[in-house]
């Protein structure tokens, strides 16, 4: 079966899909949709996905849009390793965590945001860079908390969830707006001992065929 990710190297959205798919060892090929120029806005891509956001993944004949949709599906449908709980208690934990990334962070420092803040808004770089750093830290403060409180080494335990799928990313994220993660040393730990995993390094940005180093 043919499974296509229409992605961006630098899209922590596009990220998650990656590291869930490298987890569940499925192949698939990659088409990318540069941000840069807008290709993501472009009539050909409004096809696939009117929202115009990538992640955007095919699998045979089936074609989905939204990370945490994509990833829950593969979850359901490649269900080894699982990345939820059978525990329902646990379960919405697990997904609680994954959305103070998803929804809570990740919607208001989006590439379209941004340049809202630029172009209708007149702000200037410095201001546009607070911002998405200070959203980065009020959502970090909670995922501390969590983190505290694992045993480790990843978010719930020793074993890999979707919160972690959705946390390396935004790490990333945060180290490139030069945010001060001194603040956050167990989330700095669990997001060390992730990077050590096949899956997550090799979504990384870096890695992807249309890099841009
Ligand atoms: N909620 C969506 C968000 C997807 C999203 O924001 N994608 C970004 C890249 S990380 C994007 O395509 N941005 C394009 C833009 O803002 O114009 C998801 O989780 O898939």
């Amino acid at each position: 079966m043919s499974r296509v990710l229409y992605g961006y190297w630098r899209s922590s959205a596009s990220w998650r899909v990656r590291i869930a798919l490298g987890l569940k060892g499925l192949d698939y090929d990659q088409k990318a949709i540069d941000l840069r120029t807008g290709a993501q806005s472009g009539v050909g891509f409004a096809l696939l996905n009117p929202q115009g956001f990538v992640p955007y993944f095919i699998d045979g004949d089936v074609g989905l849009n939204q990370s945490l949709a994509i990833i829950e599906y593969l979850d359901e449908v490649y269900p080894e390793p699982s990345l939820l709980d059978p525990d329902p208690v646990k379960r919405a934990r697990i997904r609680a965590a994954a959305q103070i990334v998803a929804c809570d962070i990740h919607p208001i420092d989006n590439l379209r945001v941004l340049k809202y803040l630029k172009r209708q808004m007149g702000q200037e770089q410095d201001a546009i860079d607070d911002w998405y750093r200070h959203w980065i830290e009020e959502g970090f403060k909670p995922l501390e908390e969590i983190a505290e409180g694992s045993p480790g080494p990843y978010l719930f335990g020793d074993q890999v969830t979707l919160a972690d799928v959705c946390l390396a990313p935004q790490m990333y994220n945060a180290r490139r707006l030069r945010t001060d993660l001194s603040r956050f040393p167990a989330l700095t730990e669990i997001d060390k001992a992730l990077m050590k995993l096949p899956a997550f390094l090799n979504a990384r940005p870096e890695a992807q065929p249309d890099a841009d180093h």
